[in-house]
């Protein structure tokens, strides 16, 4: 197994383009006021926050999407390269990432920097991370859903256990300038999300502007956008051909898990996030 990821503190991270050493950095990186995090686990709709964010920031015009790939728009902070670039970058910031809490940069704990969490239904992120991590060479295949539900479910899985990393970001949650968001109410109501990060942002649009930020941020727009589908690595090295807009909808699990993993999935769900809410998680 030891082969197949870079560990970092008991961690599994992807085997190509992330280090150690840039890992240890991330806790020391220098956060500023106005920098803009998008962070998520894996597979909940993080590039689709950054497009829309992207598209909020130019206020619908898509020139920016459709000329510049989605990780230098928005790079990621615990990538060697992602990493690299944020140093050297000036003015406001915009990053992505998916470190769980305690991996992320201390700074960032006393500043007014802002954080947008995605979050997304668990067992469609595990539906989502199968086929797509099962296309690359950056972590270790599972050879069937079946085996990557056993990997899930113990945290043995890129980036690790999502309950460790909900039940730690959601502690942030009363902060200000910390704003969760959810990848079924995306779906549902994309307009009404839009307008609240935008109220975060302290940004304001006119309705046309609105609409063109729907426009170019769905997932048909996204899917033929190559700036943003992942289309322009072409590495053989990571992948032969990686699709990030597979089928972008709520409930997928219910196509692939049995009776058995679904029952198996809601005890565990359960337990593990004891003592929040269930109305906190919008799906069924
Ligand atoms: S990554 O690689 O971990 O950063 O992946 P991430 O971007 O977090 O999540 C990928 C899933 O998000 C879906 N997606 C979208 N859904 C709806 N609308 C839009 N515009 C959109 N863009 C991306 C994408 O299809 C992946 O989900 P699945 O279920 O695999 O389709």
């Amino acid at each position: 197994m030891m082969s197949d990821y870079n560990w970092f503190e008991g961690i599994p991270f992807p085997a190509i383009g992330y280090k150690k050493e840039t890992l240890e950095d991330c806790n020391k990186f220098l956060v500023k006021e106005e920098d803009l995090f998008i962070l998520s686990y894996p597979k909940s709709g993080t590039n689709w926050l950054v497009e829309t964010v992207c598209l909020i920031q130019t206020k619908g015009d898509p020139k920016w999407i459709q000329s510049v790939p989605n990780w230098d728009r928005s790079p990621w902070l615990e990538s060697k390269a992602g990493h690299a670039r944020l140093i050297n970058m000036e003015g406001p910031r915009l990053m992505t990432s998916h470190l769980p809490i305690h991996l992320f940069p201390k700074s960032f704990f006393s500043s007014k920097a802002k954080v947008i969490y995605i979050i997304r239904n668990p067992r469609d992120v595990l539906v989502s991370g199968y086929f797509f991590w099962s296309e690359t060479k950056l972590v270790k295949n599972p050879d069937s859903l079946e085996t990557y539900f056993e990997w899930f479910l113990k945290g043995n899985v890129i980036y690790g256990s999502w309950f460790e990393h909900i039940r730690g970001w959601l502690s942030m949650r009363k902060w200000d300038n910390f704003l969760v968001l959810y990848y079924e109410d995306m779906k549902k109501d994309t307009k009404g999300t839009i307008k609240k990060i935008c109220d975060f942002l302290g940004k304001r649009l006119e309705a046309d502007e609105l609409d063109m930020v729907f426009k170019y941020s769905s997932f048909q727009a996204m899917k033929e956008n190559n700036m943003s589908n992942f289309s322009l690595i072409k590495d053989n090295a990571v992948a032969n051909g990686l699709k990030l807009l597979r089928k972008g909808i709520t409930g997928d699990w219910k196509n692939h898990f049995t009776v058995s993993q679904a029952e198996i999935f809601d005890k565990l769900f359960q337990e593990k996030m004891a003592g929040f809410p269930p109305k906190m998680f919008p799906w069924e």
